[in-house]
């Protein structure tokens, strides 16, 4: 469809009705069809993680500039962690480019006075865009799919977008915090080794077994039909992580096996993948 100004100004005021209203099915189709007449930094949104001070400065710098202006995206990250993954293979697949900054967690790079403003937690993620600061992996992903509208990581329909959400948190609140660097050591250290191979097995088996019966009907290539999204992208590495660092066999878990089969021939996946990286240590 050919589009004028006016109706793209039309658009426009009904696209930010929308995002006001906080109608996000409706504004979701809606930038669907009309995205890309907008540029990335244009489109409207009431993303909570943008507060009023950092969206009229990121406006002012717009204006200053010209209309295609996009802030640089800074992803600190290491090559080995499963968190930073996933928010590489979501920045690959919306096709933006973003300098890597290496944070060593195994050195302990998280602990330094710099990092620690970024995020007082000391993990990675964290994902800089002009002057918005996210450091954490779901966060980031929520918050590129509102900013960057191209190649959607959430599906329209209500139901299929909730499956995706709630893999993704499987997998980021039920499954990753379990053996994260820093709970391995305090496991090695107070309980011992063995416990501590026997408490990640049985959390990684646990979420794994919860996300085969969830996903088996709506499984497609991908864990929500023929596209990748969000489900996949947190799945992907947490598949990766556990058969390689863990020793988990997928055999139990054949809908999954498929999905990660899927994901590791995008070229996107590929292109995250720890080996790629410039901190790889191998
Ligand atoms: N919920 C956070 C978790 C981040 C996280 O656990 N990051 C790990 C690497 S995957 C980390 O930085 N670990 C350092 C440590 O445990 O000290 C996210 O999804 O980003």
């Amino acid at each position: 469809m050919k589009i004028k100004p006016a109706m793209l100004l039309q658009i426009s005021k009904s696209y930010n009705k929308l995002a006001k209203a906080d109608n996000y099915p409706r504004w979701n189709y809606f930038q669907r069809l009309f995205g890309r007449h907008f540029s990335q930094t244009e489109t409207p949104t009431t993303n909570s993680i943008l507060n009023a001070s950092s969206m009229e400065s990121h406006n002012s710098q717009k204006k200053a500039t010209d209309s295609t202006w996009v802030s640089k995206i800074v992803l600190y990250s290491f090559w080995q962690s499963s968190c930073s993954w996933r928010v590489r293979f979501a920045l690959n697949l919306k096709g933006l480019s973003y300098e890597y900054r290496a944070v060593n967690i195994d050195k302990g790079e998280q602990f330094t006075s710099e990092f620690d403003k970024l995020n007082p937690l000391h993990y990675v993620p964290v994902l800089v865009d002009g002057d918005v600061v996210i450091s954490d992996s779901y966060a980031i992903l929520l918050y590129l799919e509102e900013k960057y509208h191209q190649r959607p990581l959430l599906p329209v329909e209500p139901q299929l977008r909730a499956l995706n959400l709630q893999a993704a948190s499987i997998v980021s609140s039920n499954m990753q915090p379990f053996h994260m660097l820093s709970v391995l050591r305090y496991m090695e250290e107070r309980v011992g080794p063995e416990e501590k191979q026997l408490w990640v097995n049985f959390h990684i088996q646990k979420g794994f077994g919860a996300l085969e019966k969830l996903l088996t009907e709506s499984a497609g290539k991908y864990a929500t039909g023929e596209e990748v999204y969000m489900a996949d992208v947190f799945l992907a590495p947490q598949i990766a992580v556990a058969t390689k660092r863990f020793n988990v066999d997928m055999s139990e878990f054949p809908t999954l096996r498929k999905i990660y089969n899927s994901c590791e021939a995008l070229p996107e996946f590929k292109a995250s993948l720890p080996e790629r990286q410039p901190d790889a240590a191998l």
